[in-house]
């Protein structure tokens, strides 16, 4: 079997996630390219040595450009924060690497748009871009997906969503980059507010046509980090200013007609990673939660009113999507299989010459909803999404 090898650049929180996903899809999914997890790339050697050891990669760079002449390498896997990835996917895909790009594209619709232009014109050359929100492929969403897109609750009304979380609800938690405009570009909207936006346009198969939102900021000034990792850290004697939204709020027009009401934040003290969704449709409902993410919540409109009411669909079944490949019925799955299933996806598309999803373009047309929301709230008016 032809090797794919797998250059993936940062090793913090979804270094270490797509790692085990790119360890984890061959050994599970009958791949038709083998991933090699050839290096691990940091700026800090030492720092990243131990990460390769921990995480199963055969070697280390410490400069990404490096990455783009090495034979071994044929797809760049970019999981630094926002203000790099324009920089790093355009290079790679004008290399000639294959491009998995973690969400949201970019930090600004012309970093998106000059990334989407650099994809279309790699894959001219059978060169392929994903962007990762990887949530598309939790087994119960793809389900939901499948129902919306069979009929089964009709035409769509009603579009909800939350993406809520309170890691840094407390005041004194300590500034992560996540939190700095310059690096992340925003805050609640564009890290967990993005991927609502592309659950529900996945889910609906329509998209957002216009929007209107409100953002805050509630803690304007925190310790700056002594130390920082993934979502935590200690802070130091320092304090510094907050550049990025806590929360977003926004309401929505689909293209199709229905309408949405959209909430992101890091304030909603007791829920931990919770997404969200419920979409009513004239002939029934869904609802899915991610902190109870094997279920799927379905309501048929057509059924008898006297035994009528919502169902709970275990996506555990081998009938469901990606199922099959891991336990026997009923056997729970869990945040991680997300990111080996966009490996799953990435590498089938990659191995028949076509365009996997999300592409950047999908990515590009996000960005574009987030910075109508931005726009709204400074300008208090409705904003349009432009094609
Ligand atoms: C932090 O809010 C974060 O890690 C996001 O960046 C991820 O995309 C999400 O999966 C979990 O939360």
């Amino acid at each position: 079997m032809t090797n794919l090898g797998i250059g993936l650049i940062g090793y913090a929180f979804m270094g270490a996630a797509h790692s085990q996903a790119w360890r984890s899809a061959p050994r599970f999914f009958d791949l038709p390219l083998h991933p090699e997890l050839n290096v691990l790339c940091g700026r800090n050697a030492d720092a990243v040595q131990a990460a390769a050891t921990k995480l199963g990669w055969n070697g280390t760079e410490t400069d990404w450009r490096k990455l783009l002449g090495r034979d071994d390498v044929q797809l760049i896997d970019v999981c630094t924060p926002g203000d790099s990835h324009a920089e790093i996917a355009i290079a790679a895909l004008e290399a000639g690497k294959h491009v998995l790009c973690e969400k949201p594209l970019a930090n600004t619709v012309a970093e998106a748009e000059a990334m989407t232009a650099a994809a279309e014109k790699a894959s001219a050359q059978g060169i392929r871009s994903m962007v990762g929100f990887t949530y598309r492929r939790v087994p119960a969403i793809a389900l939901a997906r499948k129902l919306v897109a069979e009929g089964k609750i009709g035409t769509v009304r009603h579009v909800r969503a939350q993406y809520l979380q309170d890691w840094i609800s407390d005041p004194e938690a300590p500034l992560s980059w996540r939190l700095d405009k310059e690096k992340a570009g925003s805050g609640a909207l564009g890290d967990i507010g993005a991927h609502i936006v592309d659950l529900t346009q996945f889910i609906t198969g329509d998209r957002i046509a216009e929007v209107s939102g409100q953002l805050e900021t509630f803690v304007k000034e925190r310790p700056k980090a002594a130390e920082h990792s993934g979502l935590s850290g200690t802070a130091s004697t320092e304090r510094g200013p907050v550049t990025v939204d806590d929360a977003a709020v926004f309401i929505t027009k689909f293209k199709s007609g229905a309408l949405g009401v959209f909430e992101a934040t890091r304030f909603a003290t007791g829920r931990k990673n919770a997404i969200r969704i419920e979409i009513n449709g004239s002939a029934g409902s869904l609802a899915f939660d991610f902190e109870d993410m094997n279920l799927l919540h379905f309501y048929d409109a057509t059924e008898d009113p006297e035994t009528a009411g919502f169902r709970r669909i275990l996506a555990t079944e081998p009938v469901h999507p990606y199922v099959a490949a891991w336990w026997p019925p009923g056997h729970l799955l869990g945040y991680e299989h997300g990111f080996t299933h966009q490996v799953v996806d990435l590498v089938t598309a990659i191995a028949d010459g076509r365009d996997p999803e999300p592409s950047f373009a999908d990515g590009l047309q996000i960005q574009r909803v987030l910075a109508a929301v931005e726009d709204s709230s400074n300008s208090r008016q409705w904003q349009e999404i432009p094609e």
